[in-house]
C-alpha cells in the first residue's frame, strides 16, 4: 500500500491510504461535475429548480469514512457528496431526482415526490414490513424547513440509546447491534439559528445521545452573511458552554475548515468514536466552506458577495485544496488529477444522459401513444391531426402537455357518439389510474399493517366490573402495552415520576424502569422528533404532548416531517409513532383548546383520534399499537375523574378507526360530535325529549379516518336533518364533518332542512366556568340550536322560545 504520512491530533503517526486518496478525488469530483451539470439542467428548462452540494465535498467524503451499517443521517440539502460516498445515491438516481422521474426504482428516494437534494433510503420492502435496517446504511428523508431535520435526529439518536440501554429490545437485530449505531445530522450555519436547532441541541445533551451533529457553514444564508444569523459570527463560539469536562457531561465541540484534508480526517475519526463509544454528542463546526454556483438555481451569488469573497472562494475551494494536498504530497502530478476530472465529466454526463433518456422516455411513449389515438380519432373533423402534430411537437414534454391535451380533446368530442371516443377515453382512465399511483399514492399506509386491517375487538365486562376513575382504565390499558409490548415506551412532561399530570401511568415507572416511562423537559417539538426517530428505527413510542394547546409548537414537526413521511417517499419509510394528548373542556385562554380544524389542515397522513371517554381511547391505543400508521389522540381532558366501568379485557379489545357510534337512536334529527361534547349532546337530548323532539346522537370518535361506511348519513335516511357540533371555531372541524357527510356521502339528497353547525366562538375561551359557559356549546346551546331547527319545520308544535 502507497500510504501519505500524516500527524494525527494525538501525535501518532497516522497514514493515509494513496490509492483511497485518488478515490476521494473522483469522487470529489464526480458530485462536483454533478452540481455543474445539474444546475444547467434547469437552465435548459430540462429540471424546475436546483440545490446542489458544491463547496461541501470534502467533509462529507471524510463523514461517510466513519458512518456504517446501521447508522442514520438526518440532513439537508447539501448532502450529495455523502450520500454517493456511502453508496447509497448513483449519479443516475441524482439526476432521475432533479428531472423528478416517477419511477421508484429510478428515484428510491421519493419516486419523483420531493425535489433535488432531497435524500432517503428505502427501509421498507414494496409491501411496508421493514428491512433489515442494522444492516443498511439508512438516510431519513429529508424535508425543505432549515433545520427541521433537527427534532428527528434527536429521536434516531435515542434509539441508539435505548438499544444499548434497554436488555429487552436487545433481540430486535433488524433494528440495532446492542445500540452502537450514530445518527448523523448535517445543517446549514444559517439554520442554526432556528429554535428547532437549539432544542435539539440541548435535548440531545441531557439525554448524552450519540449523534454527530455537523454545520456546514459557507458563510452564508442565501444572500445573509452569518454576522446576521449568529451572535459571534460563530455557532461553536457561542455553543461552548455545551462543550463536556471532567466533571460534567455535555458535547464534544470540534471546529474544522472544509477544505483542510488532514483535519476533516482527524475530527470525524474522533467524533465517530466518541459518539459511538461512549455515546456522547457531538458537534462539529464545519468552517471555510463555499458555494461555488450560490445558493441554488434561483439567482447568482453575485448580486451579494462581495469581488474579494468571490475570489476568496475561489481560492479556497476544497476540491481545489485537495487537488494541491495530493500534489504536495507527490500522491499524484497534476496530469493525473486533471485526467481524473477529465474522467468524471465524461462519466457524469453518460449517467446524466442516461437519466434523462429514461425519464423523457417514458413520457415519450405516453406521449406517441396518446398522439396516435388522437390523430386517429375515427372523426371527419381535421383539427384533431392538427391537434395531435401540436403535441407530437412539445419540446421536452412533460405528462402534463399529455393528459391536458386529451382532456381537452375528450371535451371537444362531447357530442360525438361513443363508439369514437371509447379508446382515447379508456387510455385516459388508465393513464390516470397510473397517475394516481405516481402522484397521489401512499398518504397513509398501504401495508397489511394499515389501521383498516387491524380486526377490531368488543370491549368485554364482568357482571360486577367496578366502577373506577377514566385514568384507571388507562393505567390499565399502559401497563398492559407496557408488559406485552417492548418496543413499547412512553414519555413527555411529568409522564415519569408521577405517571403524567392526570396518573394514567401512575406507578408504571417504578413497575417498568425510566426507559420505558420517562420525564422530558420542556420541549415538544423534539418530544414528537425524539418519537419520530425512535419510530423509524422500528420501535413503537408514545410521546406526549401535556395539553393540546401546546401541540403547536410541535406542529411543524408533526405535519412536514411525521404526516407525509409514507406520502413524501412512496411507501419507503415509516415512523408509527402514538401521539397522546389532552384537550377540550377546561378554562382558560391557553388550556381549553379544541383547534381540531388546525390539526385536519395540517396533518392529514395521520390518524386523528377523538375518543369521548377513556374506554375508547384505551381500545384506540389498543388497535394503534398494532397497525403501522402514526396518530395523534386526544384524550378528554375533564374526563379523567369520571367513572367508568372497567373492561374485563383491557388488554385485548380494540377500536375499529373510521367508525361511528350511534350514542342514542332517535328520530328527529341526527347530531353529530366527538370528545367531551358527546356528554353535553346526550344531556341535551334528555331536555329535548321533554319538548318532544327525539335526537339521534353519533360520535364520530375519529375524524381521520373518518365514517369510513358512510354510517352517517345512513341516520340522515332516516331523520332528513343533521347538526355538526363540536367545540372548534365555527367553519373549523364541524365544516369538515360537514363536508365529508354532506358531499362525500351525498347526504345532501336525504335532507329536509337546511344542515347546521353549532361550534365554539371564534375566540378562545375566557378563563374559568363562565368563561367556558360563554364561550364554548353548553347543554342549553345545544338544545336552543335543535329546538330551533324543529320550530322551523313546525312552528305550531315547537313555537319560538
Ligand atoms: C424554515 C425555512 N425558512 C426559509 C427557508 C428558505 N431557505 C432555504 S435555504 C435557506 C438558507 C439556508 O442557509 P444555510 O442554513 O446556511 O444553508 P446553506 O444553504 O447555506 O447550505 C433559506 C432561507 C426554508 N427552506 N425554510
Ligand atoms: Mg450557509
Amino acid at each position: 500500500m502507497t500510504v501519505v504520512a500524516t500527524l494525527s491530533k494525538n501525535k501518532n503517526l497516522k497514514v493515509l491510504d494513496k490509492e483511497q486518496l485518488l478515490k476521494d478525488y473522483r469522487l470529489a469530483q464526480v458530485s462536483r461535475q454533478a452540481s455543474l451539470m445539474g444546475r444547467k439542467e434547469v437552465f435548459m428548462g430540462k429540471a424546475k429548480f436546483g440545490i446542489f452540494g458544491d463547496g461541501k465535498e470534502m467533509a462529507q467524503i471524510a463523514m461517510a469514512k466513519h458512518f456504517k451499517a446501521g447508522d442514520f443521517r438526518s440532513g439537508y440539502y447539501r448532502d450529495q457528496t455523502f450520500m454517493l460516498a456511502i453508496g447509497e445515491l448513483t449519479i443516475e438516481g441524482y439526476f432521475a431526482q432533479l428531472y423528478a422521474h416517477t419511477d421508484v426504482k429510478a428515484e428510491p428516494a421519493s419516486a419523483g415526490r420531493l425535489m433535488n437534494g432531497h435524500f432517503a433510503t428505502r427501509f421498507l420492502h414494496d409491501d411496508g414490513t421493514w428491512k433489515e435496517l442494522s444492516a443498511m446504511k439508512n438516510s431519513s428523508a429529508d424535508i425543505s424547513p432549515t433545520a427541521a431535520q433537527m427534532p428527528k435526529l434527536l429521536g434516531l439518536a435515542y434509539a441508539s440509546k435505548l438499544f444499548r440501554q434497554n436488555k429487552e429490545i436487545q433481540h430486535l437485530k433488524q433494528f440495532s447491534n446492542h445500540g452502537n449505531e450514530v445518527a448523523w445530522g448535517t445543517i446549514g450555519n444559517a439554520s442554526t439559528s432556528e429554535g428547532m436547532f437549539f432544542e435539539t441541541i440541548n435535548a440531545g445533551g441531557v439525554l448524552q445521545v450519540p449523534m454527530v451533529v455537523s454545520v456546514w457553514d459557507d458563510g452564508y444564508g442565501i444572500s445573509v452573511p452569518n454576522e446576521y444569523h449568529t451572535t459571534k459570527g460563530s455557532i461553536s463560539e457561542i455553543l461552548r458552554g455545551f462543550q463536556r469536562n471532567d466533571d460534567q457531561a455535555g458535547y464534544e465541540i470540534f471546529v474544522v475548515k472544509g477544505w483542510d484534508i488532514e483535519g476533516l480526517d482527524r475530527t470525524y475519526e474522533n467524533a465517530a468514536r466518541i459518539a459511538r463509544e461512549e455515546h456522547v454528542p457531538v458537534l462539529i463546526h464545519v468552517i471555510e466552506m463555499t458555494q461555488p454556483q450560490g445558493h441554488s438555481t434561483s439567482g447568482s451569488h453575485e448580486r451579494y458577495k462581495s469581488k474579494e469573497r468571490l475570489s476568496w472562494e475561489l481560492e479556497n475551494d476544497c476540491i481545489l485544496k485537495f487537488k494541491e494536498y495530493l500534489i504536495n504530497k507527490e500522491v499524484a502530478t497534476e496530469e493525473d488529477l486533471d485526467r481524473i476530472e477529465k474522467e468524471a465529466k465524461t462519466f457524469v454526463k453518460e449517467a446524466k444522459e442516461s437519466a434523462w433518456k429514461a425519464f423523457a422516455g417514458g413520457i415519450k411513449t405516453e406521449l406517441e401513444e396518446a398522439v396516435s389515438l388522437i390523430k386517429n380519432l375515427p372523426s371527419t373533423s381535421t383539427k384533431f391531426v392538427q391537434i395531435a402534430e401540436e403535441l407530437n411537437k412539445t419540446l421536452n414534454p412533460i405528462r402534463k402537455d399529455v393528459i391536458s391535451t386529451v382532456r381537452r380533446v375528450l371535451w371537444m368530442l362531447r357530442s360525438e357518439p361513443e363508439s369514437i371516443k371509447t379508446e382515447l377515453r379508456t387510455w385516459y382512465q388508465n393513464q390516470q389510474a397510473i397517475n394516481e399511483d405516481r402522484y397521489s399514492s401512499h398518504l397513509y399506509s398501504q401495508s397489511e399493517d394499515r389501521v383498516g386491517n387491524i380486526q377490531p375487538i368488543a370491549v368485554e365486562y364482568a357482571d360486577d366490573a367496578s366502577l373506577v376513575d377514566g385514568r384507571e382504565i388507562l393505567q390499565a390499558c399502559f401497563d398492559n402495552l407496557l408488559a406485552t409490548d417492548p418496543r413499547f415506551f412512553a414519555f413527555g412532561e411529568d409522564v415519569g415520576k408521577i405517571g403524567d399530570v392526570n396518573q394514567a401511568f401512575a406507578g408504571l415507572q417504578s413497575k417498568f424502569g425510566e426507559l420505558r416511562v420517562t420525564d422530558t423537559s420542556i420541549r415538544e417539538c423534539t418530544i414528537i422528533g425524539q418519537g419520530i426517530g425512535a419510530a423509524l428505527r422500528g420501535l413503537r413510542p408514545m410521546a406526549e404532548i401535556q395539553y393540546l394547546d401546546y401541540l403547536y409548537y410541535a406542529l411543524m414537526t408533526l405535519a412536514d416531517d411525521l404526516a407525509c413521511l409514507q406520502y413524501r417517499t412512496k411507501g419507503g419509510q415509516k415512523a408509527p409513532l402514538i401521539v397522546r394528548t389532552r384537550g377540550h373542556r377546561l378554562e382558560g385562554v391557553w388550556h381549553a383548546g379544541s383547534p381540531i380544524g388546525m390539526i385536519l389542515n395540517s396533518l392529514r397522513g395521520m390518524l386523528i383520534c377523538v375518543p369521548r371517554d377513556m374506554t375508547q381511547a384505551a381500545g384506540m391505543y389498543n388497535t394503534l399499537i398494532k397497525a403501522d400508521e402514526p396518530a395523534l389522540v386526544i384524550e378528554c381532558l375533564n374526563g379523567y375523574r369520571l367513572k367508568e366501568k372497567m373492561p374485563s379485557n383491557i388488554g385485548e379489545f380494540r377500536v375499529p378507526l373510521g367508525k361511528p357510534e350511534v350514542l342514542r337512536e332517535g328520530n328527529d334529527i341526527t347530531v353529530v360530535t366527538y370528545g367531551s361534547m358527546c356528554r353535553i349532546v346526550m344531556s341535551a337530548a334528555e331536555e329535548l325529549l321533554q319538548m318532544g323532539i327525539d335526537i339521534e346522537v353519533i360520535d364520530v370518535q375519529t375524524l381521520l379516518p373518518f365514517d369510513t361506511d358512510g354510517m352517517i348519513a345512513e341516520s340522515l335516511k332516516k331523520t332528513n336533518r343533521v347538526l355538526f357540533t363540536d367545540e372548534d371555531l365555527p367553519g373549523g372541524a364541524s365544516a369538515f364533518m360537514m363536508q365529508q357527510v354532506i358531499e362525500g356521502q351525498k347526504a345532501f339528497y336525504y335532507l329536509d332542512s337546511e344542515p347546521a353547525t353549532l361550534a365554539g366562538k371564534a375566540h378562545r375561551p375566557a378563563y374559568s366556568s363562565d368563561g367556558d359557559y360563554f364561550s364554548k356549546p353548553s347543554v342549553e346551546d345545544v338544545v336552543e340550536k335543535i329546538y330551533e331547527m324543529m320550530s322551523e319545520v313546525d312552528p305550531i308544535r315547537f313555537p319560538e322560545i
